[in-house]
């Protein structure tokens, strides 16, 4: 039996290393243009995924699972991929950890005006802001998943006023929730610092445009750590050379790499980063793919299976 590793990943090795450790009985076999490594198609049980081509998985009949290499599954959905071949996501706690420091970071910074006063040390100029308390700063997170709760749950204990918008509903302790399309006005009309957590899917592509952002307070921040195509990228620098939104952090695009002529690499209100948000550690993430082969082997579903009819 064979685990099938299909990224250009340059982790390749430690990926291998740490799943011979954890389970030794499992052959690693890596995917080359010319599938000289796959072997006997019939063993490889287990995929683990970034960006195949359409079709790529489908000449392997013992095929049981695929694994995302990474939270979000986009890369995945819509690829030809073999019919009734569970889709499972990352859910990775070193990768939510990642994700906690890279929203804490940014929403400090832009709460606290660390950019206002990097620029006043560039001028020599001494120049302190008003500071808002932490109480009264609005923090709203487009999506409530893995990494949006986590991220929610920490702003709030540090006790920033946070709020979180999913599809379906939910109660969840020191944070206003609000959900669906009916909720999502409500949930605009009171964020300062937009974080966007979402899964890509038909329907939350293109969420960040001038109609959304036109129901932020004006000022308001945007922070998108999802994905690229969650923001219709002419609309948010509309909004930014208007002043109504005052800084954006990227760290996901349309096209990756960024393109060297975007315009978001020289706007003086973007922040750059280039999809480092949450890298996908082997150290971490291995550890969570070997437990789901267990779990297969021992008859248990693997989690969490994508839902084909959602996408995510
Ligand atoms: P989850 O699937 O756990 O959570 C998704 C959340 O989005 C859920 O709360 C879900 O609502 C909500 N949602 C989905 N569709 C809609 C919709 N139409 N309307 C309202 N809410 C919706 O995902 P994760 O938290 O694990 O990951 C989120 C995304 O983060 C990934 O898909 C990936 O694209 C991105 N990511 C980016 C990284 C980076 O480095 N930049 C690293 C890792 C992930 P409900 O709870 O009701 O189902
Ligand atoms: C992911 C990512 O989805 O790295 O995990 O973007």
């Amino acid at each position: 039996m064979a685990l099938l590793f299909s990224s250009k990943s340059d982790d390749v090795d430690r990926w291998r290393d740490i799943l011979a450790r954890e389970l030794p009985d499992l052959d690693f076999r890596q995917w080359t243009p010319a599938l000289d490594d796959v072997g006997d198609p019939a063993d490889i049980e287990y995929v683990l995924a970034w960006g195949p081509k359409p079709g790529a998985f489908m000449g392997f009949p013992n095929l049981k699972c695929i694994f995302s290499l990474g939270a979000g599954v986009d890369h995945l959905i819509g690829r030809d991929l073999p019919p009734n071949v569970p889709v499972v996501r990352l859910m990775d706690p070193g990768l939510t950890r990642g994700m906690r420091e890279y929203v804490l970071y940014w929403v400090l910074h832009h709460h606290r005006r660390f950019a206002d006063y990097a620029e006043g040390q560039n001028k020599n100029r001494w120049q302190q802001y008003g500071q808002a308390d932490t109480r009264t700063r609005r923090i709203g997170i487009l999506g409530l998943g893995v990494l949006g709760l986590d991220a929610a749950a920490k702003l709030a204990a540090l006790e920033f006023d946070v709020a979180g918008w999913s599809r379906s509903p939910k109660e969840v302790d020191g944070i206003t929730t609000f959900h669906g399309k009916d909720g999502l006005t409500d949930f605009l009309c009171r964020t300062e610092i937009l974080v966007c957590l979402l899964p890509l899917t038909p329907d939350t592509a293109g969420i960040i445009n001038t109609e959304t952002l036109s129901q932020l307070p004006s000022g308001a921040v945007v922070i998108n750590a999802a994905r690229g195509g969650h923001v219709v990228d002419d609309d948010l620098i509309r909004a930014l050379d208007s002043g109504h939104v005052s800084a954006a952090v990227l760290d996901v695009f349309h096209t990756e790499p960024l393109p060297p002529e975007h315009p978001f690499w020289d706007h003086p209100k973007v922040t750059v980063t280039p999809h480092i948000a949450s890298l996908t550690m082997p150290e971490t993430a291995a550890l969570v793919v070997a437990d789901n082969i267990r779990r297969i082997r021992t008859g248990q579903p693997p989690e969490p299976i994508v839902d084909p009819e959602t996408g995510y």
